[in-house]
């Protein structure tokens, strides 16, 4: 054994054994508990990240610590290679979109292998393969013909002048990100996923994820957004109108249905189009609310605009004649692209109505007794009783609501209606990097499935997109192909899947990833699924988690596995966030500086006074910890820290800074601390094998400093594994080692007795570091004396007897006041502590010349002498 701690080399040896043993190549093993741990898998960016990081060892953390349970552990890996940075790099650097990313997934792997991670490698897939992508346009396949992917005009950012769709988040201000130019939006057919007739299961289901984060399940159910309300018709006023017919509402405050004092309805509603005609301003106000991005937020935070029309539509109940505006924050998309106008209690149509001087009639009592409060500051919008609506005054809301449905119902203009904010998944990307859609569409036949034996359709590889639209609809050697019913020539479909697809259902690939008879072998997907945990990002709370979640109800519903829910427990790893630190430029911009070259300035008392440059020597401004990004400049890079100190010290100090679900702070000096923890377990070991490994420890033999060791070894074993095992609370379970590792500094190691007990000791810190620092856990074990791998041993076994105390130490208080400390026997009975107590120097000094009315024993914690 070397003198000191070379991680290199031990991490080295570790990973060739691994590696060499196929330690994590994992099968099916009948009767044997399996443990599917899953961390969400990377988009192969380039490097690895802090995130990437914290995030990979959390999940070893917890494959190693089952696996040393005796579980058959799954933990596989690979990458979600489709998305559109990889069109960006292409643009930048003139590569293939292909060839960045398959060069960024050999080198980001090598940088995982350096970590260590328990992964069964053989399972790898990588979502922009043929191999992957066409089971996900077998599915696309049978759910187009089922019905549940269906082609509709939707609504998109375009930028005319790159000619080209944007995503939501390339729209800033208004603009598109490359151009610069106004963004507007246009109507083009897309394919969308009904995951709205899912909706119902998804919300109800959550209710059985108990190992969920309650926080992301109630971001979920504000996400699906389920809302009982009514549809309410408004019959048109035929002499502004012109025809019959009805203006449909949904609303879900049917209470206030007397507080109407007008319509509106969405810029692209039917009513909107009839009123324009020959309306030149209405025209340019509707054309105007088609720029802009579609994001709902912005559409929240916009300033309210509209227009009057000359149309009327009648009032349900009272037959009151209501004028129809057109709105901006009327979504054509959302309920039926109109409203019912309660500006006295619904925030919008106050904000409205108070713009355009529009009536406004309260019919709900506040809670402090108002009637008619005037002037209106605000629009009242909570559940009250009703006021100003005739029969229904004095109801409140349930009963208004069911009174007005009634009402409605017999002039069959409304009904209740359960409505969800969720809408249908579009899934249609006027991109190149990504999934094809395996549709053809012909003349005669309209849109045709590509029948299952001409999959895959492939994305040829070789492709440098431009950025003006999609390179593939430029490609008629990729578009022009025949029509697989009728024989005719036929175009293939250029739009491909948001990459969103390929991350919903690569947890069930990783089952069967070589299976080439379907998109999973169902009998292998049901051995692994669902996965018992799931390790990821806060920011996928909503969308990534939702996604995945239909996909796998789909997958039930075709008969591919049949669980009801993918991810049976869910981590949500905080931020690893870092200092900042900037200069103020004379145009008045922050240049950011990157912790690595700063110095940071202290005074006597370690206290930080200040930062300078260390290029310059000049000073810089601490700019306060944010979340590491490249827009601060404040990411560490993880392969530094590995070159330098090795995966170990970096696992340690990513696992013992804070508990997983917190942020974790980066500091140099932390990353050092660790590295100092390891080098003193390495002394120790070093010096206890250098003289030879002990026999057996004779436990029935053991001196009361010996016991005392003994249970320090076993309280750690104790603590270790209820914090892993239980909470994962790793940050308390290193430092219960630590604690351990004091006391087994300090031990005597004079007699062969000693020694023995030093053995337990090292063998345990191995193990429960095992999890975490696995490399180095690897070489002392071998070390201590074992043949086998500390791979393939379980997690220690607490003794419980070692815990048991011979003596106990019991409080003593005169009066209520603690006066003294006593030793007893364990098994020392109520009558021998007290009369242990009685006899106490301190006790007798505090009860002299008083008389001791009473004595009060409390077992194993204290005695109490009243005395007068
Ligand atoms: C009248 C009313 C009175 C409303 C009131 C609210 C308060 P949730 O809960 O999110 O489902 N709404 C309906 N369709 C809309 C559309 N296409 N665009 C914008 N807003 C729309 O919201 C339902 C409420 O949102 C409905 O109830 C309607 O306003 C509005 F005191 O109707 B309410
Ligand atoms: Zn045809």
């Amino acid at each position: 054994m070397h003198e000191l701690y070379q991680p290199r080399e031990i991490e080295a040896a570790a990973q060739t054994y691994w590696d060499e043993q196929q330690s994590f190549v994992v099968s099916e093993q009948p009767g044997k508990d399996t443990f599917y741990c899953l961390s969400m898998f990377p988009y192969p960016s380039g490097k690895l990240h802090m995130g990437h990081v914290r995030n990979y060892t959390i999940g070893d953390v917890i494959a190693r610590y089952q696996r040393m349970q005796g579980k058959n552990v799954l933990q596989p890996m690979g990458w979600d290679a489709f998305g559109m940075p990889a069109e960006n790099a292409a643009m930048k650097n003139n590569v293939a979109p292909a060839k960045w990313t398959y060069e960024n997934i050999a080198y980001m792997k090598t940088q995982l292998k350096s970590l260590g991670l328990a992964i069964d490698w053989s399972r790898e897939v990588t979502t922009c393969k043929p191999d992957y992508y066409r089971w996900e346009q077998w599915l696309f396949t049978k759910l187009f013909e089922k019905g549940v992917i269906y082609r509709k005009n939707g609504t998109v950012n375009w930028d005319p002048v790159d000619q080209t769709v944007l995503a939501n988040e390339q729209v800033i201000d208004g603009r598109g990100w490359r151009s610069g130019a106004l963004v507007e939006k246009r109507e083009i057919p897309m394919y969308y996923f009904k995951i709205t007739a899912y909706a119902d299961e998804l919300l109800s289901s959550l209710d059985e994820l108990d190992g969920w984060p309650e926080q992301v399940k109630t971001m979920q159910r504000n996400w699906i957004g389920k809302s009982r309300g009514m549809e309410v018709s408004f019959p048109y006023d035929q002499a502004s109108i012109g025809t019959a017919g009805a203006l449909k509402v949904f609303t879900t405050r049917p209470d206030t249905l007397l507080g109407a004092t007008y319509v509106a309805v969405a810029a692209e509603h039917p009513l909107a189009t009839l009123a324009a005609k020959g309306n030149a301003e209405l025209q340019a106000f509707i054309d105007e609310c088609k720029h802009g991005g579609v994001a709902e937020a912005d559409i929240a935070t916009q300033e309210k605009k509209g227009l009057p029309t000359p149309l009327f539509v009648e009032h349900p109940l009272t037959g009151a004649k209501l004028p129809v505006w057109v709105a901006n924050y009327v979504l054509m998309n959302y309920g039926e692209g109109a409203v019912m106008a309660v500006p006295a209690h619904d925030e919008r149509d106050f904000e409205f109505a108070h713009k355009y001087n529009l009536p406004v009639k309260a019919v709900i009592r506040t809670a402090a007794g108002d009637e008619t409060p005037a002037p209106w500051q605000d629009a009242y919008g909570e559940h009250g009783q009703l006021i100003n609506s005739g029969e229904f005054d004095g109801l409140d809301f349930a009963g208004a609501f069911d009174a007005i449905e009634v009402a409605l119902l017999k002039k069959a203009l409304g009904q209740a209606r359960t409505q969800f904010r969720l809408r249908d998944w579009g899934i249609s990307r006027q991109r190149y990097w990504g999934c094809p859609i395996p549709i053809i569409h012909c003349d005669s036949c309209g849109d045709v499935p590509v029948p299952e034996e001409q999959l895959p359709v492939v994305l040829p590889e070789d492709v440098v997109p431009d950025g003006a639209g999609s390179p593939l609809a430029r490609m008629p050697e990729f578009y022009s192909c025949t029509c697989p019913k009728c024989g005719a020539p036929a175009k293939r479909e250029t739009d491909t899947m948001d990459t969103f697809v390929e991350s919903s259902w690569y947890y069930a690939r990783y089952a069967s990833p070589q299976y080439s008879g379907g998109l999973v072998d169902p009998a292998v997907a049901n051995h692994w699924l669902p996965v018992d945990q799931y390790i990821g990002g806060i920011e996928h709370a909503i969308l990534h988690l939702l996604y995945a979640r239909f996909f796998h109800k789909l997958m039930r519903d075709e008969g591919l596995v049949n669980s009801n829910e993918p991810f049976k427990n869910l981590l949500t790893q905080g931020m690893v966030i870092a200092e900042t630190y900037y200069r103020l430029e004379a145009n008045g911009a922050k240049t950011w500086f990157n912790p690595a070259d700063v110095e940071i300035e202290r005074d006597a008392k370690a206290k930080i006074t200040g930062a300078k440059l260390k290029s310059d020597g000049l000073p810089v401004e601490i700019g306060g910890t944010e979340k590491m990004a490249k827009s601060k400049n404040n990411g560490v890079d993880p392969q530094s820290m590995i070159d330098q100190y090795g995966a170990d010290t970096c696992r340690l100090f990513m696992m013992f800074a804070s508990p997983p679900d917190m942020s974790l702070e980066w500091s140099d000096s932390g990353v050092e601390g660790s590295h100092r923890f390891l080098r003193r377990v390495w002394r120790l070991a070093q010096a206890h094998v250098s003289q030879g490994l002990p026999g057996t420890l004779d436990q029935a033999n053991l001196s009361d400093g010996q016991k005392d060791v003994r249970r320090a070894i076993h309280l750690a074993i104790k603590q270790a594994s209820q914090d892993i095992g239980l909470h994962h609370k790793f940050n308390t379970a290193i430092a219960a080692v630590m604690t351990l590792m004091n006391v087994l500094e300090k031990a005597a190691q004079d007699s062969t007795q000693d020694r023995a007990l030093l053995q337990e000791g090292l063998e345990t810190v191995a193990l429960l570091l095992a999890p975490i620092t696995p490399h180095i856990s690897h070489d002392l074990w071998l070390e201590l004396g074992h043949d086998g791998a500390i791979i393939d041993t379980n997690w220690p076994v607490l003794d419980e007897s070692a815990l048991v105390l011979d003596n106990l130490q019991l409080v003593v208080q005169v009066n209520g006041k603690l006066r003294g400390h006593i030793e007893v026997p364990a098994t020392a009975s109520r009558e021998d502590v007290e009369a242990a107590a009685r006899v106490n120097e301190n006790v007798l000094r505090f009860t002299d010349g008083l008389t001791i009315r009473k004595v009060i024993v409390v077992p194993g914690k204290l005695v109490n002498i009243v005395a007068s």
